[in-house]
């Protein structure tokens, strides 16, 4: 028997993925950057054990037993096993043993899955890359990461990720690249607001297929937008300018809900909860005159706060005295260095 655990961090996307021109790979229609957050906070822990007693693959997600088959999974597991083999038969590390036999996954999530924090994310970077342990392949994983679930290939790399969508059809350019190190930025913080934590109604993979079938501002922003933000928020965060960076991180953000908005049927994402956020963190820069905090929401209505750390404090007292804490609990979860 042979075993492995690995942890892997959520990555939060300023320059967003949305839409793909090929549903098999995952290949993007853009290109997208995100910070990954660091190792100790919100994470996925997998274990994966092979053995000769296993008669079969299984997974268990979040101590319940899963469907092994799924598409997705299946293609991380058979592209780790086809590198593995191409590596046993170039005469590396003898690992034919285990190679043949079934393993057991074991994934958990430090953080509820409900409130639609990029799990599958985490979820998929941690996989491939336990399962890439177990074997002992190295190199370039995120191609396989991706194939998992497109924005997982940027949990492959810590600190600030662009994944470049690439030209080829067999997806090979299409990649996940560290920008700069989890080091670069330390004043850097992230606050996650949760306003809701129930399930989403429209799943990602589902409302970017609509959205790429249906949206011509989708169109625009991939091919005549995103391209000239990458080159903007890559030198933001190199200077590491808090203006321009925050900025452009809730343009992207806003320009992905207009997106959803301008799919048909249209999608929504944000809440009445999101919107006052919003209002709150333009009022908050207003009072400043400049960009102290900027606000990003994924597919669902729970806001991402970037924010440097002098401000940490002052902003969670402002968000406590506009959000008085229910008698369900506080909508704050917490302040998390990136
Ligand atoms: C992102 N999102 O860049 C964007 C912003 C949601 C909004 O990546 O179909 O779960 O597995 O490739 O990666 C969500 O999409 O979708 C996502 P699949 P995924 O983080």
């Amino acid at each position: 028997m042979k075993k492995v655990t690995c942890t892997a961090p959520v990555n939060i996307a300023v320059v967003k993925y949305w839409g793909k021109r090929n549903e098999d790979l995952i290949l993007p229609i853009n290109s997208s950057l995100s910070v990954t957050l660091h190792q100790d906070q919100l994470k996925t822990t997998t274990s994966i054990a092979a053995s000769r007693d296993f008669t079969e693959d299984r997974i268990w997600l979040n101590g319940k037993e899963d469907d092994i088959n799924h598409p997705r999974l299946q293609s991380c597991l058979r592209e780790i096993r086809r590198l593995a083999r191409k590596r046993r038969s170039s005469g590396s590390e003898d690992v034919s043993g285990i190679l043949n036999y079934k393993v057991h996954i074991c994934s958990i999530n430090n953080f509820p899955t409900a409130a639609g924090l990029a799990s599958s994310a985490a979820g998929y970077a941690c996989l491939v890359y336990s399962l890439a342990k177990l074997y002992g392949v190295e190199g370039e994983l995120s191609e396989i990461a991706r194939q998992g679930s497109g924005s997982a290939c940027r949990s492959m790399y810590g600190g600030f990720v662009q994944w470049l969508m690439g030209e080829r059809e067999d997806g090979k350019d299409s990649l996940a690249q560290q920008v700069e190190a989890e080091t670069h930025w330390p004043e850097l913080r992230i606050l996650i607001l949760v306003a809701s934590a129930e399930k989403k109604h429209v799943g990602s993979t589902a409302g970017m297929q609509t959205s790429v079938e249906t949206s011509p501002l989708l169109k625009l922003r991939a091919e005549s937008v995103v391209p000239g933000r990458m080159a903007e928020m890559i030198e933001s965060i190199k200077k590491k300018d808090f203006e321009s960076f925050g900025q452009l991180t809730m343009k992207d953000s806003n320009q992905f809900h207009a997106t959803c908005l301008d799919t048909f049927p249209p999608i929504f994402y944000l809440n009445q909860v999101s919107q006052r956020i919003i209002s709150l963190v333009h009022r908050y820069n207003a009072h400043y005159g400049q960009t102290k905090v900027a606000y990003s929401f994924d597919a669902g209505p729970n806001a991402v706060i970037f924010t440097l750390e002098p401000t940490v404090n002052e902003f969670v007292e402002v968000v406590k005295r506009s959000f008085p804490p229910a008698s369900n609990g506080d909508p704050f979860i917490k302040g998390l260095p990136v």
